[in-house]
């Protein structure tokens, strides 16, 4: 006999057999504490489930090689779903953390839903069922809806449904004589012994899925043994700056990672493969190996997001050793009617890029190290495009694995149907890094920073104080147009509060934009302005 919600009950259950206030009729008071009670176990029995389901999922993607568990499908699908503002907000919020705090934001969500799917399922199985199956739904529609899943990146989420409607069942058993009757003990035993066997078990079959995903560690392993010809030196050019400010290089572990991989794609170098084809006469096919028996260059080159807000860090500058993008282009031999590359990586995302700026001087290149050693996973391992000159949604390509030669008019690459401009070359700007934070004591004060233009260049940079006149800072030798430029200024600092405002000028004279800008579309523009107490 099943009682509506909320109703309490008076009469004296037929099976009582002891319990709280044993003996007598229980009273209304005693009937909604097991209700109470048995929410909450049907919340226990819904998130278990979810864990069980979960854990179940992630031996399936291991086994079956993919990286679509349900919560990387379900987050991938929501990446590729976010529009700029949110994208922005997320990464000034989590920086580059964002990718962790939407796990776990999912996590959260799927687990809440399925508390909740596991009250309903206390009194009504299907019900609560209901809310898994939708969950799975929307996971298995997520993964077929990815690039890089495959035929069958949506099996581990079908998976994860089937355990978790299943156990949710075993659970929706043990917890139904407790709705109406008081707790008799052997029930509360019984739904203890379960919620401890579903806990474990979904934790060893969690470990177990550690294990069988062993791809990531064969990759890490490729990419730590693998011999690269080495860039002759790491040295920075002569002449730059290295008085405490910004470095010229940015190493590895602090160069800013930007992409819609929830789950890093794991390519082995053996594996890997560049098809150029399109718009060109000879298709050409390219592996790891005829990459590396190419002529091999080496080249300084400043990546920059379009996200980046003004004085933001979405910006960096590494030493890139690669192929010549423009030798392989012209060896395909693209049509006269081709504008544009569509370049694609292994997890679907694309980038569109002008021809014309991959045939020019300015050597846009197939990279497949950083720094001297192997592109770190994050940032394309294998290999992945880097053309001077253009912000990074454009261009640079990580996990590269097809080049289409085409036409503007021919597709729409990943960022342009969510808000960001078909073309995106990189805007002139400056940032202000010292003083920052730190305690300045007044009298003569060194504020450095960086300027950059990239593929155009910085031939000046002015420094002023609370507004008042623009004075020259000291350029860094011109290492390359190609790169950002770094600058310092000497101020004789008074007491008090000040606002220090930095601007660049291109190669031509013009200064940089100084009204501010947002970064969608096509990038920010404004000057940076900082404000620093001296003592
Ligand atoms: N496969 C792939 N490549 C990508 C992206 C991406 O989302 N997926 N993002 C691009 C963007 S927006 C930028 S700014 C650069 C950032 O490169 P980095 O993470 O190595 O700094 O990668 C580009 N290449
Ligand atoms: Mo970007």
């Amino acid at each position: 006999m099943k009682q509506p919600t909320g109703q309490v009950r008076t009469d004296t259950p037929s099976r009582r057999t002891g319990g709280p206030g044993d003996g007598g009729p229980p009273t209304g008071q005693e009937l909604s504490r097991w209700r109470h009670a048995t929410r909450w176990r049907g919340a226990v029995a819904g998130v278990l489930s979810a864990l069980a389901g979960l854990a179940a999922g992630s031996v399936a993607a291991g086994l079956l090689g993919t990286s679509q568990t349900p919560v990387v499908a379900i987050g991938s699908a929501f990446i590729d779903r976010t529009p700029p503002w949110l994208k922005d907000l997320a990464i000034s919020w989590f920086g580059t953390n964002d990718k962790n705090a939407l796990r776990v934001g999912i996590l959260i969500v799927v687990l809440a839903l399925a508390a909740i799917g596991g009250v309903l399922a206390v009194r009504r199985y299907w019900a609560g069922a209901l809310i898994i199956v939708v969950l799975t739904g929307v996971a298995v529609i997520a993964a077929m809806t990815r690039a890089d899943s495959g035929q069958t990146g949506f099996l581990p989420s079908a998976v994860a449904g089937i355990t978790a409607l299943l156990i949710l069942r075993l659970f929706s058993k043990r917890l139904e004589p407790l709705i109406d009757f008081p707790d008799d003990g052997v029930t509360r035993r019984g739904f203890l012994q379960l919620s401890a066997g579903v806990a474990l078990g979904s934790a060893a079959v969690g470990l177990l899925g550690r294990v069988v995903s062993g791809n990531r560690a064969a990759v890490a392993d490729a990419r730590k043994s693998l011999k690269l010809p080495q860039p002759p030196t790491l040295a920075p050019p002569a002449g730059v700056q290295a008085d405490g400010a910004t470095p010229w290089a940015t190493s590895n572990a602090d160069f800013y990672r930007i992409d819609t991989a929830l789950s890093v794609p794991q390519i082995l170098p053996t594996d890997w493969k560049l098809r150029i084809h399109g718009m060109v006469d000879n298709e050409i096919q390219l592996t790891f190996d005829d990459l590396l028996k190419r002529q091999v260059l080496h080249k300084w080159v400043t990546l920059t997001c379009v996200s980046n807000e003004v004085g933001g860090d979405l910006i960096g500058n590494a030493l890139w050793s690669g192929v010549l993008l423009k030798d392989l282009l012209q060896e395909a031999g693209p049509s006269k009617d081709a504008d544009a590359i569509k370049s694609t990586s292994k997890d679907g995302f694309t980038a569109g890029t002008p021809l014309s700026t991959l045939l020019d001087d300015r050597q846009a290149m197939l990279a497949f190290a950083m720094n001297g050693q192997p592109l770190p996973v994050e940032h394309g391992f294998p290999v992945r495009i880097v053309v001077p000159g253009l912000y990074g949604y454009v261009s640079a390509t990580k996990w590269l694995v097809d080049i289409e030669v085409t036409r503007f008019d021919q597709f729409e690459a990943y960022w342009t149907p969510r808000g960001w401009s078909e073309l995106g070359p990189i805007k002139l700007s400056s940032r202000i890094d010292v003083p920052f934070g730190k305690k300045v004591t007044a009298g003569p004060v060194t504020v450095a920073g960086v300027a950059w233009d990239q593929h155009v260049g910085v031939s000046k940079v002015e420094v002023r104080v609370d507004g008042g006149p623009w004075q020259q800072a000291t350029l860094a030798t011109d290492a390359s147009i190609d790169t950002w430029r770094q600058w310092h200024w000497t101020w004789n600092a008074p007491h008090g509060t000040h606002l220090l405002q930095v601007r660049a000028f291109d190669d031509k004279g013009n200064p940089q934009v100084e009204a501010s800008a947002p970064p969608a579309p096509n990038g920010s523009t404004g000057l940076h302005t900082v404000s620093v107490k001296v003592d």
